[in-house]
């Protein structure tokens, strides 16, 4: 190397650094060098120790380099015919190399170990030691939650086996609790990676992987500006609750889904770590922090949803119904005569006085555009693959009890609200190539989850009539399309 060329290698470096630097935000979704839990700070921890560590070598083998390049460098021609003189090392030098990499590989190594004894157990509540070491409360362990995850093409399945709730692809966890995570998948070897909150562990089919994470509350409620400025936020603004919609209300006012990133209050974005099939790149989650009590909320309302003992029965001719009932029974004017809608009861209603609007004594519980999504539901055979209550941990599809309350649609992939919904029963193959809802065991052109597919009406031999049929089908399934997601978005 010519001395003329170092300031051009210099100048080329700065300028990769300039360039390259303003590419990324450290704070970005995904970013393990955003930790926001302690399991995710450890892990940091370690990377940057090993990052300080490489740079020190770096620059002591570069120094070394450039030095020796410097100095001994044939300053004529004459000297750079001559051969300098041989020797066989330096046994000094090589026995302290030997001592530093020792050195510097025990550095390393007792951190790590460290790091894996930390993640692959939740600390004992008892051990009061470890607790204060790591800062934590003996009740953030007490009350630890668990949830197990099943990885599944191209989605993923969130069972919370203490409350008797299964949900998918959103995991709604308390902000002050351990979460203990049960991996395995149902088909091929995933991989859940939640960046801020832990690192990846993977899943396999028949055998159970665990990890566990925590959050931290502190850094959820605290912010920084775009001009890198710390600012405290509430606790509405940073955890919105999910229970109540704010949460989906926050999401979707501050990001144009996959446009510029606005980080969400609580909101953290996990993807699938292990490359998986076609749709791999698409299957991402949530996870979603609460306050203790949203959360607790949260999960009241999925029983409720959940629990089979508290669906609303057929309307009996011979039981009185109290104020606030809610039966099943005859409405005619919605589709045809075998038509049945819920009703609730407006007052206290006595023995024999069926359902009707007529009489005042009851009413609509929901829209008509409602029922008839629910009739769609079960004729277009969603019902198949997708289960609305918690026996659906092993259905092909994830489980869509109240899945208005859901932020993302398709696993993470898409905002879940009604324009991305309609493009998804029109044609999911589009969005998420591969996805096995459009091309699941036994589907084909004649199972409903295609019928909403509009015709093309553009094809040349077509007759003026036949246009105009195709025209009012298209028009039909439009229809048909908006009052299934009527239905999905306002189940409660
Ligand atoms: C053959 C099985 C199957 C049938 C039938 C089926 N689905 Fe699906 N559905 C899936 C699978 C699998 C996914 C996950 C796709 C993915 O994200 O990779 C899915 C995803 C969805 C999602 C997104 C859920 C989420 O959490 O992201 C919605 C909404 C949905 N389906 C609605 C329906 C409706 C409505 C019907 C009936 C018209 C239906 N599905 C019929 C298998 C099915
Ligand atoms: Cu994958």
């Amino acid at each position: 190397m010519h001395p003329r060329h170092i300031p051009r290698i210099v100048l080329s470096f700065f300028l990769f650094i300039f360039l390259f630097g303003g590419c990324s935000r450290v704070d970005h979704k995904q970013s393990a060098l955003d930790p926001k839990g302690l399991v995710a700070q450890s892990q940091y921890d370690i990377f940057i120790l090993s990052v300080w560590i490489t740079i020190f070598l770096f620059c002591a083998v570069g120094g070394c380099l450039l030095y020796v390049l410097l100095k001994y460098r044939a300053k004529n021609q004459e000297e750079a015919m001559e051969i300098p003189s041989q020797s066989h090392g330096n046994s000094k030098i090589e026995s302290f190399l030997i001592l530093a990499s020792t050195v510097i590989l025990v550095i390393l190594a007792v951190p790590t170990l460290q790091g894996i004894v930390l993640m692959n157990k939740v600390p004992d509540p008892d051990d009061e030691a470890t607790l204060t070491r790591l800062n934590l409360d003996r009740e953030q362990i007490e009350g630890a939650i668990t949830v197990n995850v099943t990885g599944k093409r191209y989605f993923w399945v969130f069972e919370y086996p203490q409350f008797g709730i299964v949900t998918a692809n959103e995991l709604v966890f308390p902000v002050s609790k351990a979460i203990r995570i049960n991996l395995t998948s149902e088909d091929v070897i995933h991989s859940f990676w939640l960046p801020k909150l832990a690192g990846k562990m993977d899943l396999m089919p028949g055998h159970e992987n665990f990890m566990w994470f925590i959050a931290d509350q502190e850094k959820i409620l605290s912010r920084t500006d775009r001009d890198g400025n710390p600012y405290k936020t509430d606790v509405p603004t940073a955890m919105p609750a999910v229970f109540d919609g704010s949460m989906r209300d926050a999401v979707f006012a501050k990001q144009d889904f996959n446009a510029t990133f606005e980080p969400v209050g609580g909101v953290f974005y996990g993807q699938c770590a292990e490359f998986c099939g076609n749709s791999h790149a698409y299957m991402s989650f949530r996870g979603l922090a609460q306050t203790d009590e949203d959360f607790g909320l949260w999960v009241e309302r999925l029983q409720t949803a959940q629990n089979p003992n508290l669906k609303p029965s057929k309307w009996n001719s011979s039981s009185e119904y109290p104020k606030g009932s809610i039966v099943i029974a005859k409405d005619e004017s919605l589709i045809d005569e075998n038509s049945e809608r819920e009703y609730r009861a407006v007052t206290d209603v006595k023995k024999g006085n069926e359902p009707s609007f007529s009489s005042g004594a009851w009413e609509k519980l929901h829209s008509d555009d409602y029922e008839i999504g629910k009739t769609i539901f079960e004729s277009a055979q969603c019902g198949q693959c997708h289960a609305l209550d918690r026996t659906g941990i092993g259905s092909k599809g994830p489980n869509l009890t109240l899945f208005g309350l859901r932020t993302s649609l398709a696993a993470g992939w898409m905002r879940n609200d009604r324009p991305n919904l309609i493009k998804w029963l029109q044609n999911s193959q589009d969005i998420k190539f591969g996805n096995l809802m459009w091309n699941g065991e036994g589907v084909d052109d004649k199972h409903g989850v295609r019928s909403f597919q509009p015709i093309p009406i553009d094809e040349v031999n077509d007759s003026p009539l036949k246009k105009e049929e195709k025209r009012l089908l298209n028009e039909e399934k439009k229809v048909r399309v908006n009052q299934l997601v009527t239905y999905l978005l306002e189940q409660s």
